[in-house]
């Protein structure tokens, strides 16, 4: 056997015997490296003579070829063989059952939210959103708040710290009526709108939270009288707690955006909560000085307003005792209202 012949014979021996990328490397760099077997022999030509050259120059060569294809079978094998490997090892068995998810439910402060929005659309009322960032002119100013209002104060109310173009600090908006503003200021009479969401204030004790929800409703035309309020508000109530047994009394009151203002209570007459009245929102004849901050005529447009806790409702709809229940995301008191 030629001395080359030996040397496909050594490589092919070594390459066989590498088990990963690593050691074949290394043994390829014994025979086709710098200092390698067959990188030896081809500087050693150098001394030879023409025709030794011509003829040994092509034997070498060739088993350099030989010895490179048996190195790319080698690499290929390895490569496939890894593959391999890491495809059993990460193999997934799809015939294995999910984890499953729990049964999800509707909060039930939200269920509410969903129902007032409901019963308010099917008697013609749309539904207005916005901020709950809000500026100081829509949330107190075009309300008629007066200046020195407690509502105002820091004690009151969270302000941030970045401010309106007027300069004074947005806040987060204390009650729903900022958005009947803006829908008021956007819209054109017959205005005839609920406004459901979140509002802050700086209250956490138990029966205040620092947030809660608030539903407002606003009715403004030409001819919108106090009968319209109580004829709405009243069927409002008859559906939502789905019966006519329960009474209905307006209460002479003061707010700074109606007059006249009234409380409103109901009392049930069948039930847990029979003959005790409770309090169930706010209500009045929408102030001139507010339509005129909707951007309309005073003298023209009339009409009303009023405002209720949609915690307040949840409460009394389903005997909830503690408003507390509703922000700890309690399982056992969620599941429920699965
Ligand atoms: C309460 C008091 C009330 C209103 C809210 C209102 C909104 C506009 C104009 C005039 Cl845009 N009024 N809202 C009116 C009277 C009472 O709520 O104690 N809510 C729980």
């Amino acid at each position: 056997m030629t001395e080359l012949a030996r040397l496909v014979q050594e490589a092919e021996q070594a390459f066989s015997g590498a088990a990963d990328s690593a050691s074949l490397e290394n043994a390829k760099a014994r025979f086709l490296g710098k200092g390698g077997a067959l990188t030896e022999q081809l500087k050693a030509l150098g001394q030879a003579d023409p025709e030794t050259k011509k003829t040994l120059g092509a034997a070498i060569n060739a088993a350099k070829n030989q010895i490179e294809a048996l190195l790319a079978q080698r690499r290929q094998a390895i490569a496939d063989a890894e593959l391999n490997e890491r495809l059993s090892s990460e193999a997934i068995d799809v015939s294995l059952d999910g984890r499953g998810r729990g049964v999800g439910a509707i909060h039930p402060v939200i269920r509410t939210w969903r129902r007032v929005e409901e019963i308010f659309h099917s008697i013609g009322f749309d539904v207005a959103d916005g901020p709950e960032i809000e500026t100081d002119w829509m949330n107190f100013t075009a309300l008629n708040n007066p200046e020195n209002h407690p509502a105002r104060s820091m004690q009151d109310t969270f302000y941030l710290e970045k401010k309106d173009e007027t300069g004074l600090p947005l806040l987060l908006r204390t009650h729903t009526s900022p958005m009947q503003v803006r829908y008021a200021r956007t819209h054109t009479p017959p205005i005839k709108v609920i406004a459901p969401g979140r509002t802050y204030r700086v209250d956490s004790d138990a029966t205040h939270s620092p947030m809660f929800h608030q539903v407002e409703g606003l009715w403004i035309a030409e001819d919108i009288s106090f009968a319209d309020l109580k004829g709405v508000f009243v069927n409002f109530l008859h559906t939502f707690f789905e019966t006519d047994q329960l009474q209905v009394r307006f209460r002479p009151s003061f707010f700074p955006f109606t007059e006249p203002s009234a409380e409103i209570d109901m009392r049930f007459e069948s039930g847990p909560l029979r003959g005790r009245w409770l309090e169930i929102a706010g209500s009045g004849q929408v102030h001139p000085m507010v339509v005129k901050n909707f951007g309309l005529d005073p003298e023209r447009y009339i009409g009303f307003a009023f405002g209720t806790g949609i915690e307040r409702l949840t409460m009394l709809r389903y005997g909830i005792g503690d408003l507390r229940l509703f922000y700890e995301n309690d399982l056992r008191f969620l599941r429920q209202f699965v």
